[in-house]
Protein backbone atom coordinates (compact mmCIF):
# COMPACT_ATOMS: atom_id res chain seq x y z
CA UNK A 1 0.00 0.00 0.00
CA UNK A 2 1.53 3.25 -0.96
CA UNK A 3 1.41 5.69 2.01
CA UNK A 4 -0.68 8.76 2.18
CA UNK A 5 2.58 11.01 2.38
CA UNK A 6 3.29 9.63 -0.56
CA UNK A 7 0.11 9.30 -3.00
CA UNK A 8 -1.50 12.45 -1.42
CA UNK A 9 -5.94 13.10 -1.98
CA UNK A 10 -7.95 15.96 -1.17
CA UNK A 11 -10.46 15.24 1.29
CA UNK A 12 -13.04 14.72 -2.00
CA UNK A 13 -10.90 11.88 -3.28
CA UNK A 14 -9.42 13.79 -5.69
CA UNK A 15 -5.48 13.60 -6.33
CA UNK A 16 -3.80 16.63 -4.60
CA UNK A 17 -2.54 18.84 -7.47
CA UNK A 18 -4.71 17.98 -10.49
CA UNK A 19 -8.04 18.06 -8.23
CA UNK A 20 -9.35 15.14 -10.62
CA UNK A 21 -10.90 11.73 -9.88
CA UNK A 22 -10.97 8.90 -11.68
CA UNK A 23 -13.84 9.21 -13.98
CA UNK A 24 -13.11 12.79 -14.81
CA UNK A 25 -10.55 12.08 -17.58
CA UNK A 26 -10.66 10.48 -21.06
CA UNK A 27 -8.05 8.24 -22.08
CA UNK A 28 -6.69 10.75 -24.91
CA UNK A 29 -5.49 13.90 -23.30
CA UNK A 30 -4.51 17.18 -24.75
CA UNK A 31 -1.98 18.65 -23.10
CA UNK A 32 -0.93 22.92 -22.95
CA UNK A 33 1.27 24.65 -21.08
CA UNK A 34 -1.09 27.80 -21.08
CA UNK A 35 -4.65 27.45 -18.89
CA UNK A 36 -6.05 29.85 -21.36
CA UNK A 37 -5.28 27.53 -24.41
CA UNK A 38 -7.47 25.09 -23.02
CA UNK A 39 -10.61 27.10 -23.58
CA UNK A 40 -9.11 27.29 -27.16
CA UNK A 41 -9.67 23.91 -27.72
CA UNK A 42 -12.99 22.75 -26.22
CA UNK A 43 -14.78 25.54 -27.70
CA UNK A 44 -15.12 23.05 -30.41
CA UNK A 45 -16.13 20.54 -28.63
CA UNK A 46 -19.61 19.22 -29.07
CA UNK A 47 -20.13 19.01 -24.93
CA UNK A 48 -18.43 19.38 -22.49
CA UNK A 49 -18.96 17.07 -19.13
CA UNK A 50 -15.96 18.69 -16.23
CA UNK A 51 -14.00 21.05 -15.87
CA UNK A 52 -11.43 22.27 -12.84
CA UNK A 53 -9.10 24.00 -11.98
CA UNK A 54 -5.86 24.14 -9.40
CA UNK A 55 -3.17 26.73 -9.34
CA UNK A 56 -1.87 25.81 -13.40
CA UNK A 57 -3.94 22.87 -13.71
CA UNK A 58 -6.96 23.16 -15.41
CA UNK A 59 -8.70 20.56 -17.02
CA UNK A 60 -11.72 19.79 -19.33
CA UNK A 61 -13.48 16.83 -20.55
CA UNK A 62 -15.80 16.46 -23.31
CA UNK A 63 -16.76 15.08 -26.81
CA UNK A 64 -15.52 16.04 -29.82
CA UNK A 65 -17.36 14.66 -32.96
CA UNK A 66 -18.04 11.67 -31.22
CA UNK A 67 -14.38 11.03 -29.24
CA UNK A 68 -14.35 12.01 -25.17
CA UNK A 69 -11.32 14.08 -24.80
CA UNK A 70 -9.30 15.72 -22.11
CA UNK A 71 -7.90 18.95 -22.19
CA UNK A 72 -5.38 20.14 -19.58
CA UNK A 73 -2.87 22.67 -18.68
CA UNK A 74 0.39 21.71 -17.21
CA UNK A 75 1.67 25.01 -16.96
CA UNK A 76 5.75 25.98 -17.54
CA UNK A 77 8.12 23.40 -17.10
CA UNK A 78 9.16 20.05 -16.24
CA UNK A 79 9.00 19.93 -12.84
CA UNK A 80 5.30 20.89 -13.72
CA UNK A 81 4.74 17.30 -16.22
CA UNK A 82 6.10 15.31 -12.88
CA UNK A 83 3.39 16.18 -11.23
CA UNK A 84 0.60 16.37 -13.98
CA UNK A 85 1.57 12.75 -15.62
CA UNK A 86 2.42 10.56 -12.35
CA UNK A 87 -1.00 12.19 -10.93
CA UNK A 88 -2.77 11.10 -14.05
CA UNK A 89 -1.10 7.65 -14.17
CA UNK A 90 -2.53 7.13 -10.60
CA UNK A 91 -6.14 8.09 -11.63
CA UNK A 92 -5.68 5.38 -13.95
CA UNK A 93 -2.88 3.01 -12.58
CA UNK A 94 -3.30 2.75 -8.73
CA UNK A 95 -6.78 2.55 -7.44
CA UNK A 96 -7.34 5.37 -5.02
CA UNK A 97 -9.17 3.87 -2.22
CA UNK A 98 -7.04 0.72 -1.48
CA UNK A 99 -3.83 2.95 -2.57
CA UNK A 100 -2.36 -0.38 -4.52
CA UNK A 101 -1.55 -0.47 -8.25
CA UNK A 102 -3.28 -1.93 -10.30
CA UNK A 103 -2.63 -5.47 -12.21
CA UNK A 104 -3.72 -4.52 -15.49
CA UNK A 105 -1.75 -1.47 -17.25
CA UNK A 106 -4.09 1.37 -18.92
CA UNK A 107 -1.82 3.52 -21.02
CA UNK A 108 -3.36 6.90 -22.18
CA UNK A 109 -2.31 9.09 -25.63
CA UNK A 110 -0.84 12.01 -24.14
CA UNK A 111 -0.32 15.18 -27.17
CA UNK A 112 0.86 18.49 -25.99
CA UNK A 113 -0.15 21.09 -28.28
CA UNK A 114 2.59 23.80 -27.27
CA UNK A 115 4.60 26.89 -28.52
CA UNK A 116 8.22 27.08 -28.96
CA UNK A 117 11.06 28.86 -30.61
CA UNK A 118 12.85 27.15 -33.53
CA UNK A 119 16.85 26.95 -34.12
CA UNK A 120 16.78 26.28 -37.58
CA UNK A 121 16.87 29.22 -39.96
CA UNK A 122 14.51 26.60 -42.72
CA UNK A 123 11.86 26.06 -39.66
CA UNK A 124 10.06 29.92 -39.56
CA UNK A 125 8.25 31.43 -37.42
CA UNK A 126 4.45 29.80 -37.79
CA UNK A 127 5.26 26.49 -39.15
CA UNK A 128 4.77 23.29 -36.67
CA UNK A 129 7.09 20.94 -35.64
CA UNK A 130 6.34 17.40 -34.23
CA UNK A 131 9.12 16.24 -31.82
CA UNK A 132 10.66 12.78 -32.66
CA UNK A 133 12.89 13.04 -29.64
CA UNK A 134 12.84 14.87 -26.42
CA UNK A 135 16.45 16.25 -25.26
CA UNK A 136 15.72 17.04 -21.62
CA UNK A 137 18.53 19.38 -20.58
CA UNK A 138 16.45 19.95 -17.35
CA UNK A 139 17.51 16.97 -15.18
CA UNK A 140 14.21 16.02 -13.95
CA UNK A 141 13.79 12.75 -15.25
CA UNK A 142 17.45 12.14 -14.06
CA UNK A 143 15.70 10.91 -10.06
CA UNK A 144 14.02 8.28 -11.81
CA UNK A 145 15.69 4.96 -13.63
CA UNK A 146 15.98 5.71 -17.46
CA UNK A 147 18.61 3.92 -18.75
CA UNK A 148 16.03 1.20 -20.76
CA UNK A 149 14.09 3.46 -22.52
CA UNK A 150 16.83 6.19 -23.08
CA UNK A 151 19.01 7.12 -25.99
CA UNK A 152 22.29 6.70 -24.42
CA UNK A 153 24.06 6.92 -27.70
CA UNK A 154 22.29 10.19 -28.77
CA UNK A 155 22.74 11.55 -25.32
CA UNK A 156 26.64 10.73 -25.45
CA UNK A 157 26.98 12.35 -29.18
CA UNK A 158 25.01 15.14 -27.71
CA UNK A 159 27.74 15.85 -25.08
CA UNK A 160 30.40 15.46 -26.92
CA UNK A 161 29.39 18.28 -29.61
CA UNK A 162 28.56 20.40 -27.58
CA UNK A 163 31.42 19.71 -24.92
CA UNK A 164 28.43 19.81 -22.28
CA UNK A 165 29.82 20.60 -18.63
CA UNK A 166 28.42 17.53 -17.06
CA UNK A 167 27.93 19.84 -13.50
CA UNK A 168 24.54 20.62 -15.54
CA UNK A 169 23.58 17.02 -15.18
CA UNK A 170 23.71 15.03 -18.37
CA UNK A 171 20.90 15.46 -20.89
CA UNK A 172 19.06 12.17 -21.48
CA UNK A 173 17.16 11.98 -24.71
CA UNK A 174 13.58 9.84 -24.94
CA UNK A 175 11.95 9.31 -28.83
CA UNK A 176 8.26 10.10 -29.11
CA UNK A 177 5.21 7.05 -29.06
CA UNK A 178 5.53 5.90 -33.25
CA UNK A 179 1.86 4.97 -32.92
CA UNK A 180 0.88 8.71 -32.29
CA UNK A 181 3.50 9.60 -34.54
CA UNK A 182 1.70 7.80 -37.17
CA UNK A 183 -1.20 9.41 -36.31
CA UNK A 184 -0.76 12.85 -36.15
CA UNK A 185 2.19 13.24 -38.82
CA UNK A 186 1.65 14.66 -42.35
CA UNK A 187 3.70 16.70 -44.76
CA UNK A 188 2.80 20.66 -43.00
CA UNK A 189 4.87 18.83 -39.94
CA UNK A 190 9.08 19.55 -39.18
CA UNK A 191 9.97 16.74 -37.55
CA UNK A 192 13.41 16.34 -35.88
CA UNK A 193 14.89 16.87 -31.84
CA UNK A 194 12.91 19.13 -29.53
CA UNK A 195 15.50 20.68 -26.91
CA UNK A 196 13.70 20.84 -23.23
CA UNK A 197 15.22 23.32 -21.03
CA UNK A 198 15.12 23.67 -17.19
CA UNK A 199 14.04 27.45 -17.14
CA UNK A 200 13.25 30.05 -19.99
CA UNK A 201 16.98 32.44 -19.74
CA UNK A 202 20.00 31.61 -19.40
CA UNK A 203 18.76 27.94 -19.38
CA UNK A 204 17.85 28.66 -23.48
CA UNK A 205 20.52 30.67 -23.60
CA UNK A 206 18.80 33.78 -23.35
CA UNK A 207 21.11 36.50 -21.96
CA UNK A 208 19.86 39.68 -19.81
CA UNK A 209 21.50 41.00 -17.03
CA UNK A 210 23.53 37.10 -15.96
CA UNK A 211 26.19 35.88 -17.92
CA UNK A 212 25.69 32.13 -18.67
CA UNK A 213 27.65 28.87 -18.62
CA UNK A 214 28.26 28.49 -22.25
CA UNK A 215 26.45 31.62 -24.37
CA UNK A 216 27.38 29.24 -27.46
CA UNK A 217 25.29 26.17 -26.46
CA UNK A 218 22.76 27.39 -29.08
CA UNK A 219 24.72 27.95 -32.01
CA UNK A 220 26.80 24.51 -31.16
CA UNK A 221 22.68 22.76 -30.43
CA UNK A 222 21.60 24.14 -33.88
CA UNK A 223 24.09 21.83 -36.20
CA UNK A 224 23.91 18.98 -34.28
CA UNK A 225 22.94 15.72 -36.39
CA UNK A 226 22.13 12.37 -34.76
CA UNK A 227 20.78 9.40 -37.03
CA UNK A 228 19.55 12.18 -39.79
CA UNK A 229 17.46 14.44 -36.76
CA UNK A 230 18.63 17.95 -35.70
CA UNK A 231 17.29 19.67 -33.22
CA UNK A 232 14.42 21.71 -34.33
CA UNK A 233 13.83 23.91 -31.60
CA UNK A 234 13.70 24.40 -27.62
CA UNK A 235 10.79 24.64 -25.35
CA UNK A 236 10.47 23.54 -21.57
CA UNK A 237 8.03 20.63 -21.61
CA UNK A 238 8.73 17.95 -24.12
CA UNK A 239 11.84 15.68 -22.66
CA UNK A 240 10.05 15.43 -19.10
CA UNK A 241 6.48 14.25 -21.09
CA UNK A 242 8.22 11.62 -23.25
CA UNK A 243 10.51 10.14 -20.27
CA UNK A 244 7.72 9.73 -17.77
CA UNK A 245 5.27 8.10 -20.34
CA UNK A 246 7.93 5.43 -21.40
CA UNK A 247 8.48 5.03 -17.86
CA UNK A 248 4.93 4.54 -16.84
CA UNK A 249 3.27 2.70 -19.67
CA UNK A 250 1.91 5.96 -21.93
CA UNK A 251 1.73 6.76 -25.58
CA UNK A 252 3.08 10.33 -26.01
CA UNK A 253 3.75 12.83 -28.74
CA UNK A 254 4.65 16.52 -28.57
CA UNK A 255 3.50 19.50 -31.21
CA UNK A 256 4.67 22.91 -31.15
CA UNK A 257 3.33 25.86 -33.13
CA UNK A 258 7.02 27.82 -34.12
CA UNK A 259 6.52 31.24 -32.67
CA UNK A 260 10.23 32.75 -32.84
CA UNK A 261 13.22 31.84 -34.79
CA UNK A 262 16.13 31.96 -32.53
CA UNK A 263 18.23 31.58 -35.38
CA UNK A 264 17.09 34.83 -36.99
CA UNK A 265 15.70 36.24 -34.48
CA UNK A 266 12.36 36.86 -35.52
CA UNK A 267 9.10 36.52 -33.92
CA UNK A 268 5.64 35.94 -35.31
CA UNK A 269 3.82 38.99 -36.10
CA UNK A 270 -0.04 36.52 -35.13
CA UNK A 271 1.24 33.60 -32.75
CA UNK A 272 -2.26 32.94 -31.54
CA UNK A 273 -2.77 32.39 -35.62
CA UNK A 274 -0.55 29.81 -35.48
CA UNK A 275 -1.40 28.02 -32.22
CA UNK A 276 -4.67 27.87 -33.14
CA UNK A 277 -4.10 26.45 -36.97
CA UNK A 278 -1.98 23.69 -35.18
CA UNK A 279 -5.04 22.83 -32.83
CA UNK A 280 -7.46 22.53 -35.64
CA UNK A 281 -5.26 20.44 -37.38
CA UNK A 282 -4.63 18.14 -34.54
CA UNK A 283 -8.28 17.11 -33.27
CA UNK A 284 -8.73 16.63 -36.91
CA UNK A 285 -6.23 14.22 -36.54
CA UNK A 286 -7.57 12.81 -33.42
CA UNK A 287 -10.86 11.73 -34.86
CA UNK A 288 -9.70 10.96 -38.24
CA UNK A 289 -6.46 9.22 -37.40
C1 LIG B 1 7.49 29.62 -22.04
O1 LIG B 1 7.00 30.85 -22.39
C2 LIG B 1 6.45 28.52 -22.16
O2 LIG B 1 5.96 28.48 -23.52
C3 LIG B 1 6.29 27.23 -24.13
C4 LIG B 1 7.41 26.67 -23.26
O3 LIG B 1 7.57 25.29 -23.39
C5 LIG B 1 7.04 27.14 -21.88
O4 LIG B 1 6.08 26.33 -21.27
O5 LIG B 1 5.23 26.31 -24.24
P1 LIG B 1 3.67 26.53 -23.87
O6 LIG B 1 3.20 27.72 -24.70
O7 LIG B 1 2.98 25.29 -24.27
O8 LIG B 1 3.59 26.80 -22.39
Amino acid sequence: MIQSSELILNPDGSVYHLNLKPENIAHDIIFVGDQNRVEKITQFFDSIEFSTQKREFKTQTGIFKGKRITVMSTGIGPDNIDIVINELDALVNINLETKTPKKILTSLNIIRIGTSGSLQTDIPVDSFVMSKFGLGLDNMLRSYLIDDISNIEMEDAFVKHTNWDLKKGKPYVIACSTKLERMIESDKMHKGITATAGGFYGPQGRVLRLNIQDENLNSKMDNFQFAGNLITNLEMETAAIYGLSALLGHNALSLNAIIANRASGTFSEDPYKAVDELIAYTLEKIVTG
